[in-house]
């Protein structure tokens, strides 16, 4: 069993974990592992050069949520860190204040740039730091050349174009985006292991992470579309929206930016309908959103109705189990 998932970093860790352990069970390999092989293809849109060093939040967020090192209760970075270099980097000025990198974390990107100064591709990099964490899962960069999303604000009546991570982390998404851009797309190209993975897969799954940021970027990408609509395998995807909001963070304001309404219906129609110049087989909705099915459905997109919350593990495997389900039940 070959599974391509498309995901960002904290909604795409989340429901990583729950697929692992689901795998475990379905499709066991006698050692405590599975049989079945996962490659994820994450964002790298939230990318940046900082103090000198490449940090990738969303390969590092599923890399330590999957190597079991994160911090669950931030929602970012290593467990039991420390900041000490990141207050001697602001006491020289250099990085972003309100940006922290932590002891442990630092060695993430310290690594990486080191190996990236050595020639290594990104892929080739990200494979390199993921042996260390025994993830069970083929981690690929959506591209190996960079593509950084910036957002174009008005502060004190001023038009400025940040980083994603300022809007995002120092603005906290307060200042309503105008326009996302993707700088660098125009001359990168979906990672090519990446599209070979979802011409080779058996099933592929959309996590339920930003459909802007995340998964928007992702498709974005010179290649990607293309490798979708080839794929013969089903595409379903779980709904980051639920009730009318997102879970967990500011994917609300993103949608708002770009004239989607924040619904789960909204989301899938933005997607679209495979055959219909869209990426989506399958949607799944939580209970709670199960009056707009069937406008989803009017959009020839099949509709499950599942309970979406990643509480813990049981949830989290549980919904990786449905949303294999409502791929396979696409005819
Ligand atoms: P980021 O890169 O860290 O922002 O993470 P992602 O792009 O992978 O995912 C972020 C999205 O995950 C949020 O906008 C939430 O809507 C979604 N999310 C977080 N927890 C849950 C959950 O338990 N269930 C569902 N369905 N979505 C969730
Ligand atoms: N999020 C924060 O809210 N504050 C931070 O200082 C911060 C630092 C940081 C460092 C490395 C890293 O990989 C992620 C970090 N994040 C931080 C989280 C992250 O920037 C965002 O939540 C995601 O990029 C949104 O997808
Ligand atoms: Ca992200």
């Amino acid at each position: 069993m070959r599974i391509t998932v498309l995901a960002g970093g904290v909604g795409g860790a989340k429901f990583l974990l729950g697929l692992r352990d689901h795998l475990a069970e379905r499709w066991p390999d006698g050692d405590g592992g599975t049989t079945a092989e996962v490659d994820v293809v994450v964002n790298t849109g939230d990318d940046m050069w900082l103090a000198g060093l490449k940090v990738c939040p969303d390969l590092d967020s599923i890399m330590y949520a999957l190597g079991g090192a994160n911090d669950t209760e931030r929602g970012w970075g290593r467990a039991d860190e420390t900041e000490r270099v990141s207050a001697e980097l602001t006491a020289y000025g250099i990085g972003w204040p309100w940006f922290t990198l932590g002891d442990l974390d630092l060695a993430t990107h310290i690594a990486r740039s080191s190996l990236l100064r050595d020639g290594l591709t990104l892929t080739e990099v990200t494979a390199r730091l993921a042996e260390r964490w025994n993830l069970g899962v083929r981690l690929l960069p959506m591209s190996d050349q960079p593509v950084e999303t910036h957002v174009e604000i008005t502060v004190d009546g001023k038009r400025r174009i940040v980083h994603f991570e300022e809007w995002w982390v120092k603005y906290r998404a307060t200042v309503p985006a105008q326009r996302f851009i993707q700088v660098g797309l125009d001359k990168a190209v979906a990672n090519p292991l990446a599209v070979r993975s979802l011409e080779r897969a058996d099933v592929i799954l959309f996590a339920p992470s930003n459909p802007v940021v995340s998964i928007g970027t992702i498709l974005e990408l010179r290649g990607m579309r293309q490798a979708l609509d080839r794929a013969g395998a089903p595409i379903a995807g779980v709904s980051p929206i639920i009730g009318g909001s997102a879970v967990r963070g500011m994917a609300d304001q993103c949608l708002t930016a770009i004239g989607v309404e924040t619904t789960a219906a909204a989301v899938a129609k933005h997607y679209g309908a495979r055959g219909r110049g869209g990426v989506l087989d399958a949607w799944l909705i939580d209970g709670i959103d199960e009056p707009s099915a069937r406008v989803i459905e009017a959009a020839g997109i099949r509709t499950s109705v599942v309970p979406l919350w990643m509480t813990d593990a049981t949830t989290s495997a549980q919904l990786a189990s449905d949303a294999l389900d409502a791929a396979f039940a696409v005819p």
